[in-house]
């Protein structure tokens, strides 16, 4: 009897595939495409199980998709660029760029031992020469097109990282990469130009709501944060100038009964100077400035100076008192705020410290006692507008104030442009050349790529490393021929990964970054994968770029992922796997040990998608006994099955039952396979029909003919996960085609429905799904299934469940209350 050796099938099977170019995705319009896209990993030398449950997850649906026809890109690369690579250059003495190569090739074959479908005819790195090249092209067509500009800025500088970091990249006033503490800096940077797109890329959220994660659009849409309100002017009599404040709450306006500034406010010192109030506040000022972001916007309390100042309330005349206070930041809206201690909390916290005067413009039902009243109501207190209700009066006082030339509508983003420069030197040097006379200048198309040079000293400071290479840095520039320095910065890595699916599906084109055409037949990315850490940064910046990319021209579409599943994340002992916590299981040793398929299927089974998934040896262990299960099928007795030439009669009692079942399980795995990747309820199905095959002996023609029809249904049915064990299977069963170039099967609706019935499932009395179930099931499984089905959960959430009614064979109502 045939072993099942994986170690020898599935290197055979890899090299097999590879022969025929199985995976070779070249454009064909006669066929509708299907572009699996995972997020490229950054080559840190070794594969981690995060990585091969994500490009398992892909695999599956890539392998699924070109089984159903589509012509599928599936290409795979390396986010090469980076800071590990240079600090292990620095503690290893060697070049960043032979640790990335070589941590390259040891990562491919790693993946390549996984049987990964991918097309590696298009793989690439972002540290190539090439790939560098057409980003430093893009740049100064971004630059042309007014959508990079420099400007010096208050930059986040991480001292440990010796680099300045974008907004995106502080987490909670600390690094990203490293949880160090961030400093403000100021500096002359580059910054490209994102909040130009801040309103399109935030309606393009609702265009994603079918195929996105809420959880990420809600993360985007906050990032982004756009506030609608108006701006007001305040006169300030005494020093004859006016102070605009931001607010989302015109209709609070006759309830200001005081203003804060940011300490940084260019009136601040006007405000006090030659008055008791000045060495106050300029203690204030000082003391500010040493807070950060996260300390003066956190929930510690306020704290603030009065000026000496008074400001007018435009509406109503009233005298209000201006105040500096640290939760004010400049950096947002004008630096000054209209306080309503009434209805914002944080204002009613300060007037109280301060015993400023709180006046209702809001009626509430509860009045205001122990805090804000921030809800909708009946404007009072507020002359000529009581009695409207507020959101009419939002209106009604910017009118009113227009009119006046004391106000207008406005709004706000929080969203701040992209700085992208790096004093770092493993990145993509910026392609520009600074003159004394002619200003910045592109570095001519001519005389690009601008390349790396070799030999650099890494040690980081304040300025890039490339900025003691003289040879590098002194140019002459391109416009007078004069003296002229090069640009020392590199590019934030993120460019990289904001462009590389674009270039995944050009690689061909070697004359130009992205080829039109192929845009136009593989864009946009039809699904990708990746975690969920990528919510705002790579996935804001991806999609900004995309954009910016329509707007040169080079792609026809305003997005370009359509659907984006976040693969949950792979525990061990309950905590993340990671080399800090020391709990890493090696993909190597378990392939070695059970085979990639093994691996594969466990990864897929254990745990639906976007959950997070628990390794435990044993649920290996289980999967490698299921493909166990699976070989015998074919091996332990092959007069089970097998076609005869004649017509095979009759199918028996019991071939009769088998047949339905299979059809059930086709019609359960592709259910499962369509639009919403249930690979664990998939591949629990199969399962079941092993369990069904396992005893059946019937072994007329017929029922052999039957057999043997399960088990290639089993092979095509398991192929996406395993597919170097069902490659086997299928030769053993007498093919000679490959597996790989076959359907998936398909399955007759009558025979997959008999004994299904429709179960209805209702929440207070309202139907709220229908689900297919096996006529068989009892009452606590229909009650199971119900208050499981994905439709019905939102309606159980926040909610007490006070009945569940079961009808046998035909309904389920969940009785709930608030
Ligand atoms: C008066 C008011 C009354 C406000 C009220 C709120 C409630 P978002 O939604 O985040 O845009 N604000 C404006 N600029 C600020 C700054 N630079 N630093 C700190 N706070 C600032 O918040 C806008 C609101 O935050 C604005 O509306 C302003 O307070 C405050 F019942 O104005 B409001
Ligand atoms: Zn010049």
């Amino acid at each position: 009897q045939k072993q099942y050796q994986f170690g020898d099938i599935e290197p055979k099977w890899q090299d097999s595939w590879n022969s025929v170019g199985a995976f070779r995705a070249l454009v064909d319009t006669s066929r509708p495409k299907f572009y699996c896209l995972e997020m490229l990993p950054y080559p840190s030398g070794r594969i981690h199980m995060g990585h091969v449950r994500n490009y398992a997850i892909g695999d599956a649906i890539a392998r699924y998709k070109k089984m159903r026809g589509y012509n599928v890109l599936h290409p795979m690369g390396w986010d090469a660029f980076g800071l590990p690579a240079e600090n292990a250059a620095i503690a290893h003495n060697m070049d960043p760029g032979e640790w990335t190569w070589s941590n390259i090739a040891y990562m491919k074959q790693q993946l390549q031992k996984l049987g990964f479908s991918y097309d590696w005819e298009r793989e690439l790195a972002t540290c190539s020469e090439e790939y560098a090249a057409f980003e430093q092209q893009l740049f100064i067509e971004l630059y042309k097109k007014g959508l990079i500009y420099r400007k010096k800025a208050e930059v986040n500088w991480c001292d440990h990282c010796k680099t300045v970091l974008a907004n995106e990249q502080v987490e909670e006033g600390r690094c990203w990469r490293d949880g160090s503490e961030v400093l403000k800096k100021e500096l002359e940077q580059w910054f490209f130009r994102i909040t130009a797109y801040a309103d399109e890329l935030l309606e393009g959220l609702d265009t994603l709501t079918d195929g996105w994660p809420e959880r990420v659009l809600t993360m985007q849409r906050n990032w982004i944060g756009k506030s609608i309100g108006a701006e007001i002017v305040f006169e300030i009599p005494e020093i004859s100038e006016s102070i605009t404040v931001f607010t989302t709450r015109p209709d609070t306006l006759f309830g200001a009964t005081f203003m804060t500034l940011a300490p940084e406010h260019p009136l601040a010192l006007r405000l006090c100077a030659g008055k008791e109030t000045e060495a106050g506040v300029k203690a204030f000022i000082e003391k500010v400035r040493r807070q950060d972001t996260i300390t003066r916007t956190s929930d510690k309390e306020k704290e603030g100076v009065f000026t000496g100042a008074s400001a007018i309330n435009p509406v109503n005349g009233q005298s209000i008192p201006v105040y500096l206070g640290n939760f004010v930041l400049m950096g947002y809206g004008t630096g000054a705020v209209m306080a309503v201690p009434a209805h914002d909390q944080r204002d009613f916290a300060f007037a109280r410290k301060y015993q400023l005067p709180i006046t209702e413009v809001i009626q509430s039902e509860q009045g205001v006692a122990g805090e804000a009243w921030t809800g909708p109501g009946t404007l009072i207190n507020s002359g000529r507008f009581n009695g409207m209700d507020n959101e009419t009066a939002k209106k009604a006082i910017i009118d009113h104030l227009q009119q006046q030339g004391k106000g207008t509508a406005s709004i706000n983003f929080r969203l701040r442009d992209w700085g992208i420069s790096r004093q770092r030197y493993w990145g993509n040097p910026i392609p520009m050349i600074h003159c004394s006379q002619c200003g910045v200048v592109p570095v001519p198309a001519d005389q690009l790529p601008v390349k790396l040079p070799k030999g650099v000293t890494l040690q980081g400071s304040e300025e890039s490393p490339l900025a003691t290479v003289p040879e590098f840095v002194n140019v002459s520039c391109p416009t007078c021929a004069g003296p002229a320095r090069r640009e020392t910065d590199t590019m934030d890595t993120f460019v990289e990964s904001s462009w590389y699916f674009h270039r995944y599906a050009c690689q061909e084109d070697k004359t130009q970054p992205i080829n039109r055409q192929a845009m136009d037949y593989w864009m946009d990315v039809d699904q990708y994968i990746g975690g969920v850490e990528h919510a705002v940064m790579h996935l804001l910046y991806a999609r900004f770029f995309h954009k910016a990319l329509r707007d040169l021209g080079y792609v026809g579409s305003d997005e370009p992922f359509t659907r984006l599943l976040t693969q949950g994340m792979v525990l061990l002992g309950g905590k993340k796997m990671s080399k800090s916590l020391g709990n890493i299981v090696d993909p190597d040793e378990m392939i070695q040990r059970y085979g990639a398929d093994t691996v594969r299927l466990f990864t897929l089974f254990a745990s639906p998608p976007e959950k997070d998934l628990e390794w435990n040896e044993s649920g290996v262990e289980g999967a490698f006994r299921f493909l166990g299960r699976l070989w015998r099928l074919v091996h332990e007795d092959t007069t089970r099955y097998g076609r005869s030439a004649e017509s095979p009669g009759e199918l028996s009692d019991d071939a009769r039952k088998l047949q339905q079942k299979l059809h059930q399980t086709i019609k359960r795995v592709t259910q499962n396979m369509e639009g919403h990747y249930h690979f664990n309820t998939a591949i629990a199905a199969t399962m079941e029909l092993v369990n069904e095959m396992t005893p059946f002996s019937d072994t007329s023609p017929s029922g052999k003919a039957l057999f043997q029809e399960a088990l290639e249904a089993l092979c095509r049915l398991l192929a996406p996960f395993v597919p170097h064990i069902c490659e086997e299977l299928w030769q053993d069963l007498g093919h000679r085609s490959l597996l790989i170039n076959e359907p998936w099967p398909a399955f007759d609706p009558e025979l997959a429905s008999a004994d299904e019935i429709t179960l209805v499932v209702q929440v207070n009395g309202k139907v709220r799904a229908k689900i297919e179930v096996d006529a068989g099931i009892d009452k606590a499984q229909m009650q199971q299934l119900a208050l499981e089905h994905e439709r019905i959960l939102p309606y159980l959430e926040n909610v007490e469940i006070k009945q569940v009614i079961v009808v046998p064979g035909k309904l389920v109502n969940i009785v709930v209350k608030p």
